[in-house]
């Protein structure tokens, strides 16, 4: 396939994801793949690309959060067939992120879509799920060593969770080269120097901008 070629298809791609299709994402990407297409130049200027323009214009108030989980959506059902693919080519994440929401909440629909974009930019997700208690945070810190803890929580009576987590992570000897990012509806700026995270993002794409800034500025982490 030659280079104006390769782009037309990645284009397609990239326009199917702005517009939430997830069939049309899965069959243009099992083409393209099929026409000697690499996954991740797929995956880069495809799909990644086609999430920061989701997260732009999410940032700008063009989309909602309805239509950015169908962009996500169609994400989703490009990776399943990429996934295995760039695992065979030996991509690398840009980092590892573990996410989870706080113990006595059950609220994910937020923390899904941040994991979303975490894995929009590049980053291994593992997703715990909710209610997740600090010893569990700190035994999946332990197993996983990502770059990123992300915290969310919900509800002003789960927020506390929060700082227990970090009390914990701290306890562990686990907090060190280890940042903690911190969101959810309740939870602020202030919050979060309060407590003493790394950072707070407001919003999915936020998030995600947050992420790769902060492994950028400790790269050693
Ligand atoms: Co509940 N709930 N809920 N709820 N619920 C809220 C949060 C509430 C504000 C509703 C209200 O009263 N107006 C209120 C909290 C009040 C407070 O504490 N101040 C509330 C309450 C009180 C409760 C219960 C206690 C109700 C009851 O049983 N009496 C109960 C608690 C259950 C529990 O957790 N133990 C409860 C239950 C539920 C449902 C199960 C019915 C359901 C959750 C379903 C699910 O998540 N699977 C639910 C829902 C749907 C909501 C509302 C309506 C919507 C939440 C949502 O999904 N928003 C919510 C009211 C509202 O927000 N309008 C409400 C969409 C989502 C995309 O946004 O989750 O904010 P959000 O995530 C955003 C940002 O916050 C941020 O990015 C996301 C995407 O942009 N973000 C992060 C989130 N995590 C982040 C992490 C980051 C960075 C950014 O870094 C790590």
């Amino acid at each position: 396939m030659d280079g104006g070629e390769l782009a037309r298809r990645i284009g397609e791609i990239s326009e199917a994801v702005l517009q939430g299709d997830d069939e049309r994402t899965a069959r243009l990407i099992s083409d393209a793949i099929q026409a000697g297409a690499e996954a991740s130049a797929i995956l880069q200027d495809g799909l990644i690309s086609a999430m920061d323009i989701v997260g732009q214009e999410y940032e700008d108030g063009r989309r909602y959060v309805p239509e950015m989980l169908i962009s996500a959506e169609a994400m989703k059902a490009g990776m399943v067939i990429l996934g295995p693919l760039l695992q065979q080519e030996g991509v690398e994440p840009r980092g590892v992120v573990v996410i989870g929401t706080v113990e006595g909440d059950l609220h994910d629909i937020g923390k899904n879509l941040v994991a979303i974009m975490l894995e929009g930019a590049g980053f291994k997700v593992i997703d715990l799920g909710v209610e997740i208690h600090a010893d569990v945070f700190c035994q999946e810190v332990r197993n996983h060593k990502p770059d990123i803890l992300a915290l969310s929580a919900l509800l002003t009576t789960t927020m506390v969770r929060i700082p227990e987590v970090l009390d914990a992570l701290e306890q562990e000897n686990l907090r060190e080269g280890l940042l903690v990012l911190v969101g959810g509806a309740p939870i602020t700026q202030t919050y979060a120097d309060q407590v003493g995270a790394d950072g707070y993002a407001a919003d999915a794409a936020g998030a995600a901008k947050l992420a790769v800034t902060l492994l950028s500025e400790h790269p050693s982490q």
